[in-house]
């Protein structure tokens, strides 16, 4: 595969931005190769600056449930684009797409814009402090939201793809009231919450976790996360950038049947351009300012392109037999690639909810952040290179989530299968 202009144009971005890229997993230093600069993409496919051809399974890192260019997406995002591209003043569209994401999320009864799954997370933290008085924040080893310097602590994706447990240039007097509990872990949040529920202003947690690979909530987990928050008097925050109308419409929430008290959202309520929001009980989310006394603000929030994306993006995935389409094609994916590694003697342990997947090169079951640093990662970055020489985009890191988009058809799904049959043959053999 010809790879020359990737190879320059990351030279030449290494001189200007830090590493080359402007989020580091991308760099693809933990998987051994250069990153493939992307030129364009349609359905489920990327195309790189040498016209290289991928089925991509990163999808932006989980917005593009649609695929690329859904034209649905395209005509509203052009619309918009021809009213303005930002008014810094409210607008019809986001009090639309606020309305969409209430009626599709039993939790949430109001709504605020922001422009990233970190900002969501971040303000969501100031105001379940803001409205409890309180300071401690619970988080587990693993979960990633964002990289607000409160909530950096054990965290997955980059940090856990670098392998450092946090970063320089976050005193530890901020992250004093952060701690960090393995996932799955239900016993450890009791015995915590016995001790100090009291001060206790929140749990923060990925409902489905897809920042240390793809890890599902262990049965009665998120209840336990529920129960504990209720007879504490502390807020239930629940991290739904990644996995928000990914595992279902109405989010892990709905699927597992778990009202939090605040919902971070991201990814796809942005349809592929820059968006963050957070939301839930009334009483809460009206202490922010203007309404209440904790303050946030944003230039571009709610910006009417993004906002219009959003909407789009949502009105195709709440049409009939969406998430079925997406389970099955999901399910064959998983299904053939376990039976792939199965074929080749590779040992590999797989997760899955919806369209959210999981590989791990590992014996063990993946269930934290504990197991899934027993994967073998020289092995995932072999895997990966195969892949991409295959023409298959994974995520450049075992930390990472696969996303299935609809774009995704059956022929795209046994390619894949195919190609990672070839892939895990060629490592067995190395
Ligand atoms: N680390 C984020 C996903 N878990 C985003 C990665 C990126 O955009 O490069």
């Amino acid at each position: 595969m010809k790879t020359d202009r990737s190879t320059v144009l990351f030279q030449n971005s290494q001189k200007v931005i830090p590493g080359g890229v402007n989020s580091p997993v991308r760099a693809c230093k933990a998987v051994g190769t250069l990153p493939r600069f992307i030129h364009r993409a349609e359905g489920c496919r990327l195309f790189d600056a040498d016209d290289n051809a991928y089925i991509d399974y990163v999808g932006s890192w989980g917005p593009m449930i649609l695929g690329h260019r859904h034209p649905a997406v395209i005509q509203a995002i052009t619309e918009a684009l021809a009213r303005g591209t930002s008014f810094g003043a409210p607008t019809d569209l986001e009090m639309e797409l606020a309305c969409r994401v209430i009626e599709a999320v039993p939790s949430v009864e109001m709504l605020r814009m922001v422009n990233s799954g970190t900002e969501a997370t971040m303000s969501a933290v100031r105001l379940a402090r803001g409205a409890t008085g309180r300071d401690i924040i619970i988080k587990f080893d693993g979960c990633y939201h964002g990289h607000a310097d409160t909530l950096l602590v054990d965290a997955g994706s980059g940090v856990a793809t670098l392998n450092i447990p946090g970063s320089p240039g976050i005193p530890a007097s901020v992250v004093q009231h952060t701690l960090s509990l393995p996932y799955n872990d239900a016993e450890a949040v009791r015995s915590v919450m016995a001790e100090k529920g009291k001060d206790v202003a929140a749990i923060i947690v990925e409902p489905v976790a897809g920042n240390m690979g793809m890890v599902p909530p262990a049965p009665g987990f998120l209840e336990t996360l529920r129960a504990v928050t209720q007879e504490n008097g502390s807020l239930l925050i629940f991290d739904e950038v990644m996995c928000g109308f990914r595992v279902a419409y109405g989010g892990a929430q709905s699927l597992y049947d778990i009202r939090p008290d605040l919902t971070c959202f991201g990814k796809i309520i942005g349809g592929g351009l820059p968006v963050g929001a957070y939301g839930g009980r009334k009483d809460i989310m009206s202490q922010i300012a203007p309404e209440g006394p904790v303050y946030q603000a944003g230039t571009l929030s709610g910006n009417p392109v993004a906002m219009a994306a959003g909407l789009a993006t949502l009105e195709q995935l709440r049409q009939p037999g969406v998430y079925d389409t997406l389970e099955k094609r999901s399910g064959r994916l998983a299904e053939g690639l376990a039976a792939a590694a199965r074929r080749n003697g590779v040992p590999a342990s797989f997760n899955r909810v919806g369209s959210m997947l999981g590989m791990f090169f590992t014996d063990r079951t993946v269930e934290n952040f504990e197991t899934a640093k027993t994967s073998d990662l020289p092995r995932f970055g072999q895997y990966y290179r195969e892949m991409l020489d295959a023409g298959i985009y994974l995520a450049p890191s075992q930390f990472e989530a696969c996303f299935v988009s609809l774009a995704h058809d059956d022929a795209a799904i046994e390619q894949t299968i195919q190609a990672a049959d070839v892939s895990l043959a060629a490592l067995s053999n190395g």
